[in-house]
Order: C-alpha cells, then structure tokens, then sequence
C-alpha cells in the first residue's frame, strides 16, 4: 500500500498532548524519587521493552459462528507486515512479528526479509500449522498429526514442522512455536500414552533439525479443538515433554490455554526455575480460550506474571530468556488498536512490576506477615505508569496518543480503498 504515516505526522501529533505529559510525568518523577525510584531508569528499561506481534493478528478473527471482516484488511503477508510496521510506528515496542506457515508461506523468502525490514522489522519465532488440512494436502489431520496412528501423516506433520525451520531460518528467526490440536473428543477414543509416544517420537524429529542457535517453544491447550482430551493439554505434559527433548525445548504459556482460575503466574515461576521458561502468548479471557486484548479482563493476573519475570531478572536467574509474543483475535475492534492497546498493556505490567520494592517484600515474606507483602505488590500495581508508558514512546519516536494518532491518521480508510474487499465472511478461529 503506497500511504504511509510520516515521522512529521506523528512528532506533530505529539504536540498537543506533550504539555500535559510532562507534568503528569514530572508528578509522577517526585512521587517515586521518594520511595527511592529513578524515573529515568525505569523509562529507559521502558523503552527496551518488546513484544512480537503474530502476523494474523492484524486480520480479523472469528469463531465458530461467523466472521465479519473489517474494511481494508490486509490480503496477504506483504500487507500484514504493512500493518504491524504501523503498530511498530505508533508504539515503538513491537519491532518484530511473529508469522505462521503455511499461511504466511512465499515463494521467496528472501523478498519477504527485505520487506519486513526496510519496514524496521524483524522476524521472531515461526509457528508450525498442523491443526488444519491444506490444499492438496496428502494426509488429513482430522485425527491429529504429530501423534497421529498412522506414520506417514505424522511423517508428514514432522516434514512441514521442518520446513517451517528452514523458512524462518531464512528469515533470522530463532524459534519454532509448535502447537498441535491433536486430541480426542470422546473417553477411550485416544490411548493416552501411546499418542504421547507417538507426538514425542515425532517431536525428537523436529528437534533434531533444529539449528544449533535455535529454540523449540512448546505450547500447551487444554481444550479446543479436542473437547474431551488434548495430547499436550497442560504445562505439566509440557515440561515433561521438554525435558524429555533437550535443553533447546522449554515450554511456552499461552494465557487463555488454562482451566479458569488456575494460578498462572505460579506456573511461570516453577518454569523459570527449572529454566524452561520459552515465552509467552499474551491475551486475556474469562471463559476459555477467549484470546481477549491483553489486561482486558485480569490486570492483576498479568501484573503478577510480570511480577515473576521482573523477580527473576532482579535475581539474575540463570538460563533466564523469555521472548514475549501477543496471539489474540479481534472480533468487534480495529485489529491495528487492539494490538496497540495490547502491547501497551503487556508494557504497563512490565513498568509496574518494576515498581514493586523486592528487597521489602522478601522481608515481609520472611517474616510472615502477608498482609504488608500483599500491599506491597498492590502498591506498584495501583501506581498510574501511564506518564512513563507515554514518554518511552515519545522518546523512541512513536506516539504519545497511538489509538488517536492512528485514527487521525485515516490509514484504515487508506488501506479500505487499496485493499478491496475479499468477501470471505465464512466462520473460522484463526
Ligand atoms: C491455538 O489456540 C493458538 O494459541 C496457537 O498459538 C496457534 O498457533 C494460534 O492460536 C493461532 O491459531
Ligand atoms: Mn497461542
């Protein structure tokens, strides 16, 4: 699409709101100084922060019922990575994507890189599709594909997981994320063990083409598409499972793939101490796997994960890496907000969770006293970071107001009329 938001756009943009921040932030500078906070250094950490955007995130979702496409969304990867270099320019944390194979597959993969970066973005982990049949596709998936029964289908789910590596190798990416479907709807249709033999016999597969820089992200799911089992259906199946592959697997946590209220952030601790910690899949639900904007519905639940993560680096944890993924599906919004909106919620937690004064909470975990330790994580979470959020964004060049910038902006209008509508309503959770 030849439109495209200029830097002068958005620096003039900033203006109006720029008086205001300032103060704000300035207030907010004093009220940390005087528990012993450098608002400087907590900015800068600020403006390290990253979180990759998938690819399909920027299309609109839809689930079992019906789809309703947006105006101007984008038809292929070329015009997906338009988008995400959008979101990029408006909030600055979100300088790599994370694509999908096969529906992101291109013939060269060479062009693709050179897009994406004269776009300032990079590649961050590929995902294997294994939980859909494609065109022309020999063997269906339909009864699962790592641990299907039959070995040419799981020899064919290995052989697309290892094209996806060499793709992504192309494309300077580290990572595959594999996440399979495989499951059964019905008790006794699947042996449990025998179909776990099978996917990690395929799995070592998969691992052994793995480049030596690279990493194997393991990605668990309760339930769906399988409603009665699923293969690899908890982090503990997943930890197993990793540990079982080697030291270049660790396990990846997907927000919405858990049963409702388990404690999460107790998952990510016990995985960053057996460092087996991949990286995340941030969204948010109240049901299921809702894949919601993130901090849409649990902000403390996210804050608390981060509360983990930002422990673990004050620790200097050995073997400490995550990468930090969005995987959401927007239905009733702007696919370009929401993922903005979601990737500065994800930084807000961050920002947060750096607030919270550790050395005072382990004392009060020490001593027992677990209202004060409780108020103590409270404090940083009720603290208004938005100031800082806004001027890491400013100073690495974005905008202090994205939704507003984008919507001034009118590139959805823009992108409407280069990208006609491709009419496909049908239903489908991509
Ligand atoms: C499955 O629900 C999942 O979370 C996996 O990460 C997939 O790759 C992604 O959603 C897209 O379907
Ligand atoms: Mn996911």
């Amino acid at each position: 699409m030849g439109y495209k938001i200029t830097a002068e756009f958005v620096s003039e943009h900033n203006e109006q709101y720029l008086p205001v921040l300032k103060r704000e932030y300035e207030g907010l500078a004093e009220k940390l100084i005087n528990q012993g906070i450098s608002i400087a250094e907590i900015t800068s950490k600020a403006r390290q922060f990253q979180v990759a955007v998938p690819t399909w995130g920027v299309g609109t979702g839809g689930t079992r019922f019906a789809r309703f496409p947006n105006p101007g969304e984008p038809r292929n990867i070329f015009e997906k990575l338009d988008d995400c270099s959008v979101i990029n320019q408006l909030v600055r944390s979100t300088g790599k994507v994370s694509p999908h194979f096969p529906w992101d597959k291109v013939s060269d993969p060479g062009e693709l890189k050179q897009h994406a970066n004269s776009l300032g973005l990079g590649f961050d982990t590929v995902n294997s599709n294994t939980f859909q049949d494609q065109a022309n596709q020999e063997h269906s998936y339909k009864y699962g594909s790592l641990s299907h029964t039959s070995e040419a289908t799981r020899d064919q789910a290995v052989a697309h997981n290892i094209e996806c590596i060499e793709l992504g190798q192309k494309l300077d990416a580290a990572g595959i994320t594999v996440w399979v479907g495989d499951g059964s709807n019905f008790p006794g249709q699947q042996h449990f063990q025998h179909s776990l033999e099978r996917y990690l016999d395929s799995m070592k597969k998969i691992y052994a083409a793995l480049p030596d820089d690279w990493q194997m992200l393991i990605e668990h799911k309760m339930f769906e598409p399988a409603f009665y089992s699923t293969v690899i259906q908890d982090w503990g199946t997943n930890v197993l499972c990793a540990m079982e592959l080697g030291e270049k697997a660790r396990s990846l946590v997907d927000l919405g793939h858990h049963a409702p209220n388990v404690n999460i952030e107790m998952i990510v601790a016990r995985l960053i101490q057996f460092k087996k910690l991949a990286g995340f899949h941030f969204n948010d639900s109240k049901y299921g796997d809702d894949d919601l904007d993130s901090a849409s519905i649990h902000p403390y639940q996210q804050f608390l994960i981060f509360n983990e993560l930002v422990d673990a680096e004050y620790r200097k944890q050995d073997g400490f890496s995550p990468t930090y993924m969005l995987d959401q599906s927007h239905n009733v919004t702007d696919p370009i907000e929401s993922l903005m909106n979601s990737a500065i919620e994800v930084q807000r937690s961050y920002v947060q969770a750096l607030l919270v004064d550790r050395e005072a909470l382990y004392a009060y975990q020490e001593s027992n006293d677990a209202l004060m330790a409780s108020n103590t994580l409270k404090a940083a979470f009720n603290t208004d970071v938005s100031s800082i959020l806004a001027m890491a964004r400013a100073d690495n060049g974005g905008a202090i107001s994205p939704i507003e910038a984008f919507r001034d902006s009118h590139y959805r209008s823009e992108a409407a009329k280069a990208r006609p509508a491709s009419g496909q309503s049908g239903s489908g959770i991509v």
